[in-house]
């Protein structure tokens, strides 16, 4: 075997490695998604009775930790029970107060146990006169405040860890493969 031979099953080697290193760190970090939300981001309602959000997996289902909170154009919070479970759909019954944007603040576990958390606004455009307007809480109706950082700084320092970890395992294979490419090399030849 040549030596260009034996660069080229070093250069497999590492691509191998390289692949394994990336797919690894990869699994290690990946998040749930919000794919979908009832009512739709920026849509217009006439009525509504419950918030509903579908996540690309099921979160996860700690005490405490799933949020949905519906704040009103005059700050009030609108939700008026704790948020359901229910495999990858988390949703909170509301009753609506007056007419303008809402927004919907929400936080769940991630199914690989990071925290994620987000929000949106729609905005209500009652059918008539004859609807009428929930009160509202000046509290929110599950729990404290979910304008929280997305990410702890201890969840992301784990993520990182993660990351490196398999970094370092996909550097340990490739090292290793790269070694049995260059001594099969060698055998080859003598
Ligand atoms: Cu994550």
């Amino acid at each position: 075997m040549s030596t260009r031979h034996r660069l080229a099953a070093l250069a497999a080697a590492i691509g191998i490695g390289a692949v394994l290193a990336t797919g690894t760190a990869t699994a290690a970090s990946a998040h749930d998604t919000l794919d979908g939300t009832d009512p739709a981001q920026g849509s217009t309602v006439t009525s509504l009775s419950a918030v509903s959000l579908t996540f690309s997996a099921d979160p996860l289902g700690t005490d405490g930790a799933t949020v949905i909170q519906l704040i009103g154009p005059d700050k009030k919070y609108y939700e008026t029970a704790c948020p359901d479970l229910n495999g990858p759909v988390v949703s909170s019954p509301v009753a609506l107060g007056a007419a303008g944007t809402y927004e919907v603040l929400w936080r769940v576990v991630s199914s690989d146990g990071h925290p994620i958390s987000g929000s949106y606004t729609f905005d209500y455009a009652p059918g008539g006169p004859a609807t009428p307007a929930a009160a509202g809480s000046a509290k929110p109706v599950c729990g404290p405040a979910a304008s929280e950082p997305s990410e702890s700084p201890a969840a992301e320092a784990s993520a990182d860890a993660g990351l490196w970890i398999g970094l370092g395992i996909g550097a340990v294979v490739l090292i290793g493969v790269g070694v049995g490419a260059w001594a099969l090399a060698r055998g080859r030849r003598s």
